[in-house]
């Protein structure tokens, strides 16, 4: 419909090419309603959540359980992560204004993201947060290196608000934990960030000195039942905590892997934690990455239920495990 448009005035105006009024005001509708879904479905995640919190008030946390859940969850947000993208496009494009700010934006794709530009905003963002919870806030220290373009900053195909989003949610927690490891102490460490851009691949260091994190909970980090918590009612609970009560990093993950990214922890406990964004260098390798429903997904929730083919700690099957539980 938009290409329509690019045609030559007189030929627009003929009669037989003329756009009919009904065609126009469907058009409209279709918007609106597609506004209304998107709307509609705005607090998915934490209806989830509180599901999540509800089962674990009546039933204890299980490895299998956790296993389904995010299974499940990693491709239902997947899912959900791409047809908001849909919807995005479509709303912004037919809209018909241009982003006075970004007018080269393609609804919600910029051709020419300025990656540290995201950064900065991004540690801005986290920073008041930081600041307005614990009173104070450690400094950045921002880096890039454009292996193609030296001296250049670096700039890739990308939805801007999806970095920002897994941006923000790493800098909270690297704050957090700075903050939290350095509470006798009135100097941080600041938060290092490095950005590199090789032939493949565009990557994002965020480095924090916040003592780290045991090997053995890094999965749990990511794990949407393990890091389902009520929120604290300790202290200002009209204030959102700062990190570790939502699923900022599993998600962040997953926006990471929509464009064939990553997102990764290498944590030394004792010291302190490298988060590391792996976005593709190239449009033409940033596909979607799309679940898909068949016999080997629904193979994913049926496994889990089988006995462990390793020995201590094994994980047992699911009706020896209900079994203990007395039911
Ligand atoms: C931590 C835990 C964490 C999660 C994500 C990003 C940074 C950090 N630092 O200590």
């Amino acid at each position: 419909m938009k290409e329509i448009n690019l045609l030559p005035d007189k030929l627009l105006t003929t009669p037989s090419v003329q756009i009919p009024d009904v065609l126009l005001s469907f058009l409209c509708r279709f918007v609106d309603a597609l506004v209304t879904i998107r709307n509609r479905h705005n607090d998915v995640v934490p209806t989830m959540a509180q599901g999540i919190i509800e089962y674990k008030e009546v039933f204890p946390q299980d490895p299998v359980t956790n296993q389904n859940i995010q299974y499940f969850l990693d491709r239902f947000y997947m899912s959900r992560i791409s047809i908001r993208m849909l919807i995005n496009q479509h709303t912004l494009i037919f809209d018909g204004a241009t982003n006075p700010v970004h007018p080269n934006t393609i609804g919600s794709i910029d051709p020419q993201c300025q990656v540290t530009e995201v950064v900065q905003d991004a540690f801005h963002s986290a920073k008041m947060l930081c600041d307005q919870y614990y009173l104070s806030s450690p400094d950045v220290i921002l880096q890039e290196m454009n292996s193609n373009k030296k001296s250049q900053p670096i700039s890739i195909v990308y939805v801007p608000s999806h970095l920002y989003h897994m941006l923000f949610e790493l800098f909270k927690n690297a704050m957090r934990a700075t903050i939290e490891c350095h509470e006798n102490s009135n100097n941080l460490p600041p938060i290092q960030v490095m950005v590199s851009l090789g032939g493949e691949d565009m990557s994002i260091k965020v480095s924090d000195k916040g003592g780290g994190v045991p090997f053995r909970r890094i999965e749990n980090l990511f794990s949407y039942m393990y890091s389902t918590a009520p929120a604290p009612q300790i202290g200002d609970h009209t204030r959102t905590p700062l990190a570790g009560f939502g699923y900022g990093l599993p998600i962040s993950r997953l926006y990471a892997k929509y464009f064939q990214g990553d997102l990764q922890l290498y944590s030394m406990e004792g010291y302190g934690t490298d988060a590391v964004i792996y976005l593709k260098a190239l449009s033409t390798d940033s596909i979607e990455r799309l679940p898909v429903y068949n016999k080997t997904a629904l193979k994913n929730y049926k496994m889990s239920q089988e006995a462990d083919d390793w020995c201590v700690p094994s994980k047992e099957p699911l009706d020896l495990a209900n079994f203990k539980m007395g039911k």
